[in-house]
Parts: structure tokens; sequence; C-alpha cells
């Protein structure tokens, strides 16, 4: 029998076979040894009180209309279909958590900045301040930019505890969204709010509807993108600097045989800014060199490595699931986590090697690891100490084996980028965007987002997606793991696009000088993509709501409750919205229909889920083709084959 393809990444494979002859275990040998349990991956296991755990079980045994009825039901009387609904709000809330959580430290750092109380923070892009200070009401008429920054902050802080009305963000969406949530019930009023009361109605004995459990698990859902994402991407931005286009490097190969290695792993850039601050100051790197070390190389893994990436040029070693694998190469000194998709497997593998992890968040800690409390008050402090300590260690090290495997990439695509870029500076807006959406040049807009998923071959999944969407002219836009995966493939360089791009998408690519593939970001800078599509809507000739756009998402090898926050997020929104792996309410037929189907006719989004990345690709474009037809753009146009000149002259 053949053996199973573990990943596409030849350097995360190389990691791999080590592990397997030094013994270390790892995800992907756990991976193997696990058998998920049936109920749990269908949805069907409520566990919510001590009268079960009630697992209920179909095969054979009653019709999918006494499934739904409940002819067999848990102790408390509930259906599958309860049960299924309740465990995906439950997995919507604990996603919307996270992101809000990170969203509320940031809003809360950004209010001590604007008041100068941590140095080391700043306000440093005032242009995106005055912006959102406009989209807030608030006046910043002879006001300098930490009383705007303070006004701001006082502002955002409050929507975490928000009782009344209405998120402020959501009025940034097009018109007629607004009147869909508002018509359903599920405009989001307060962050906290609407994950307290998932909590409640998905409790024994509440809300035993599975239509309206999703509805409100859609509410909390749009309380994190257009709440506790959108705040932390917003004022991240402010404070450390909307990002540009930028170029660095990515996969295990980034890590230096002769420097000291310090890899920043987790989500919130309010540590790891601060890290690549003290990697860089001089009398660190003196001592560097005093222990032997050419310098130190700090580089990331998952989120907070896309962040300063996005910001810094930080490279990137990899992503979710080489963080093990980092480690294997012995070259690295500290792994400084904060919070996040940190496996707790961490400090066994380090074990065997002389990295040390290094936990800094309070509500994160982990045994077998140190632990710098990290405070935004002695940010830069902390972030020294730690630095210092990996230098320590740069003696210690044993074998190293690296990987050759690296990789160019362009990043820093923010949705004002994007912007500029196709609009250019005098005039950046949407249009040439839209023009080129109009004219078929580019066929529509994909996300393409989310983890990886030791179920699934790493990386494979969401490379094939994405080579398959590019070369039927589909742009990419990436965040999280998804992006890390195709830029470690060659996919966010500008000459990817002649070697994979269609024809339409080709000529765009050229022209403007963009990679087929966008960065965007973090899970959290998914809130880009929603701006994004807001400002197509705005720009016109595309419809009047992100529902009429030729626009989809997708998150090929997901595994984190944030995943399925962001998928409904955007479903909620009026996008269509493809997951691979499984989905954790296929148990349920009803509960499958309403988010497979019937959620259309409610927001215009809704789910589906597919494993083979080409089915997965072809369920995408027919979507967009579909929307392309439904605006009457869908007729082929009249391919020009253009020469230098009128190359000059094309307006992008
Ligand atoms: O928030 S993509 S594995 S790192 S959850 Fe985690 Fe998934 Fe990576 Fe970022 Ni997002």
């Amino acid at each position: 029998m053949a053996e199973k393809c573990l990943t596409v990444c030849s350097a995360s494979e190389s990691m791999i076979a080590k592990a397997e002859q030094e013994g270390v275990s790892t995800a992907f040998s756990r991976s193997q040894e696990i058998k998920p349990c049936p109920f749990g991956v269908s949805g069907t296991c409520c566990r919510n009180c001590a009268m079960g755990p009630c697992r209920l079980t179909f095969k054979g045994e009653v019709t999918e209309e006494e499934q739904e009825l409940g002819s067999k039901r848990g102790v408390c009387g509930a259906t599958v279909g309860t049960i299924s609904a309740r465990n995906f709000a439950r997995m919507i809330a604990a996603g919307a958590s996270a992101h809000s959580d990170h969203g509320r430290e940031v809003a809360q750092t950004f209010l001590a900045a604007a008041k100068k109380e941590i140095p080391g923070y700043d306000i440093k892009d005032e242009v995106k301040l005055r912006t959102i200070a406009g989209v807030l009401d608030i006046s910043t008429d002879n006001k300098d930019k930490y009383q705007i920054a303070r006004e701001v902050g006082e502002v955002l802080i409050k929507e975490f505890g928000k009782q009344e009305g209405e998120l402020a963000f959501v009025k940034r969406a097009p018109e007629k969204r607004q009147r869909i949530w508002a018509e359903h019930g599920i405009t989001p009023r307060g962050i906290d709010r609407e994950v307290v009361e998932t909590m409640h109605r998905t409790s024994i004995g509440v809300d035993q509807d599975y239509r309206n459990i999703l509805l409100h698990g859609s509410r909390n859902a749009l309380a994190d993108g257009w709440g506790g994402s959108m705040i932390a991407t917003e004022l991240q931005d402010i404070m450390f600097g909307t990002p540009i286009p930028l170029r660095s490097k990515v996969n295990l190969g980034v890590l230096k045989e002769d420097e000291v290695n310090i890899i920043v792993h987790g989500h919130e850039p309010l540590l790891s800014e601060m890290i690549v601050v003290a990697s860089r100051d001089p009398e660190l790197l003196d001592l560097a060199k005093k222990v032997g070390a050419k310098g130190i190389n700090l580089a990331g893994i998952c989120c907070t490595a896309n962040e300063i990436l996005m910001r810094q040029g930080v490279p990137i070693a990899g992503n979710f699931l080489q963080q093990e694998l980092a480690i294997l190469t012995g070259a690295v000194e500290a792994m400084v986590v904060d919070v996040q998709c940190v496996m707790q497997s961490l400090p066994s593998v380090a074990k065997c090697y002389h990295t040390e992890i290094i936990t800094t968040a309070e509500k994160a800690r982990m045994s077998g690891t140190s632990h710098f409390e990290f405070h935004p008050h002695h940010a830069l402090e902390v972030s020294k100490d730690i630095v210092r300590r990996a230098i320590k260690n740069f003696p210690k090290r044993k074998s190293v084996n690296i990987p050759k495997e690296e990789m160019d990439l362009v990043a820093g695509f923010s949705h004002e980028t994007v912007n500029y870029m196709l609009g250019g500076s005098f005039r950046s807006s949407y249009r040439p965007l839209n023009d080129n959406i109009i004219n078929g040049r580019i066929r529509g807009v994909a996300g393409v987002v989310g983890c990886n998923n030791p179920k699934v071959p790493h990386d494979k999944i969401h490379t094939e997606v994405v080579k398959e969407l590019i070369a039927n002219d589909v742009l990419v836009l990436q965040t999280g793991c998804s992006a890390i995966a195709c830029a470690k493939e060659g996919l966010l360089i500008p000459e990817a696009a002649l070697k994979y791009a269609g024809p339409g998408l080709r000529e765009v690519c050229e022209t403007v000088g963009i990679p087929p593939v966008l960065h965007c970001g973090s899970c959290v800078d998914n809130s880009r993509l929603l701006i994004a599509a807001t400002e197509m809507v705005k720009e016109g000739g595309l419809g009047n709501d992100i529902s009429d756009l030729p626009v989809v998402g997708c998150a090929p090898e997901w595994m984190s409750e944030k995943a399925i926050a962001i998928g409904q997020y955007f479903v909620a929104s009026g996008v269509y919205v493809v997951f691979g792996v499984t989905f954790p309410v296929t148990g349920s037929k009803g509960v499958s229909d309403f988010l497979f189907e019937e959620h259309d006719k409610i927001t215009g989004g809704k789910w589906a889920f597919e494993p083979d990345p080409h089915k997965m690709a072809a369920l995408m474009l027919d979507r967009i083709n579909k929307a392309r037809k439904a605006l009457g753009i869908d007729k082929p146009q009249e391919r020009v084959l253009y020469d230098m000149e009128m190359r000059r002259e094309l307006k992008f």
C-alpha cells in the first residue's frame, strides 16, 4: 500500500522524517494514531449537561424526517438538529472570543498609547486614524493625533461591553446588507454580549429551534468580523502602520546556521512588534557576537508571523503544522509564544533539543516552559530579556539540520494598498478592479484562508485550489496559514502570474506589477476582505450588495473554531464559503440543509463542504459564473492582443 502523503512541503517532509528517526512525536504522527470520534466529527454528540453525553446515531434506524422530528432524542429530548446547531454555535462563540479578546488587548494598548503611557508604542498611521474617526463620527478639527486616538480608543473599547444599539462598524457595510441584517434580527449589538448569549441559548433547555440558534450564530459571528477582528486590524494598523507591499522570504530555510534564531509564534503583534525592536538593538547584537553568533535572526510562525511580515518584512519560518518541525532543526534558541494555535506538545519536542519555549501571556501558560510575562507598560524590557535568554541558549546547540528550502514572497496588501495599487496614487479607487471584473479580464475574487489540518496532506489543498482559481482568472486574496502555504509554493511573487495565471489575470498582474495571489495578513485581517468587498460594491457596477459580487471564500484545510467563526461571518455577509476536510454538522440533515441551502435565501450567502481541491475550485467558479450571469457580465469579451503602446495606455 502506498504511504500516506503527509505534506507537499519538502522542507516539512525532511523534518517529519527526522522526527521519525529520532522518535519525536509530532502532530503528523499523532494524527495517524488517533481515530476521530464519529459523533464529534458529524456534530451529533451533546455534552452540555450531566445526563449524557448523548451521542445520537441514525444509520439505518430512522428516516431523515424522523431524525429531524426527533424519534430519537437526547435524554432532555434534544433532537439531532438542536444538538448539532448548539455545537456549531458554540464553535462560533469560541472563535469569535479568540479574535475579539485579541481585539480587546489591542484596544486597551491603543488607548494607553494614545495617552502616551506606554513607551515604544505610538500612533503611526494618522491618515487611517482620521478615517476611522470619521467612521465613528468623531470630529478631528483642531485636535492632535493623540487626542483623536484617545477618543477613537474610548469609543471602540466600549464596543466589547456594549448593551444597546448596534456595533459602530456595522454602518461600514453596504446599506442593503445592513437592511438584511436588521430584517432578520442579526445585527450585532455588543461583542461580549453576543458571545454570552450564544452560551446561554445553547445551554440545556434554552433555544431548541436549530434555525433560531444558527441565526444567533450569525449575529455572534458578525460581532467578530465587523467587531472584534475589525477593531484589532484597524487599531494595529494605526499603531504599527498600515501594511504596504514588501518582499521577504518564507519556509524553514529562513533559519540561519550562524545566527541566534528566535521564533515568534501566536497572534498578537503587541508582543512580536517589540521583539522585532529588541532583536535589532545594537547592545544585544554585540552580545550575540560574544557568544559566537553572527547576528540575531527573527522569524515567525502562524499569524503573528503574518503580522510582522506585513509591517516589518520579518521572514516566516512556517505555518501551523511547522511549529514542531522548526524546533526539530536544532537551530532555534527560543520560541516565544503568546496566544492561540500553540501546540501543547512544543515543550516535549523542545526537550530533545536546546530550544527554550517562552510563554508570555498570563492567559496562556504551559508547563515545561519559561514564562516572561508581557505587559505593554514594560514591553521593550521584557522583549530584551527574552532576546538575551535566546542568546544565552546559542552555545547549547547540538547538531543543526536546517532544510534549504526558502521562497521569496510579496506581502502587505491591506485593502488601502489594493486601492492604491490598482487605482494609482492620484485617484486611488476600486474602479480599475471593478472594470477589470466587468470586462472579464478578472473573472472574480476569492478569499482563500485558514489553517492546516493533518487529516489532509499539509499545504496540498491550499496550493491546488489556488492554482486552479488563478488559472481561471480569479484574483486570490489570502490570510493566515493558507497564505503561508501558497507563499512557500511560489504563488505570492509577481512571476507566478506568468507561470500560473489565466490570460486575463496575467495581463492585469503584469500591468500593475502584482502577484496573482495577494497576502492580506493574519486571520483577524479577514476583516480587510470585508472592507475590500464593501468598497467594490460602493464603487458601482457590480450590484448593490456583497452577495451580488462575483466573490467567494474558502478554508481548504481548516481546523480551528476561529475558522468557523470567520466562515459564518462571511456567509452572514453574503458570501459563498466552501470548507474542506470535514464539516461539523453533517450528522443533521436539517442543519446541513439550512447552512448549505436555506441560508442563501436569508443572507445571500451559504456554506458548502467539499474536501477535494479540484471540486472545491469548481464549486467556487460555478458560484462566480452565476454571479457574473446575474450581473449581465457573463458574455465573452472580444480578446485583443495588446502591443506595448496599448499596454501603456491601459487605465489600471
Ligand atoms: O488565526 S489560520 S492555524 S494560525 S487559526 Fe491558527 Fe488557523 Fe493558522 Fe492564525 Ni487562523
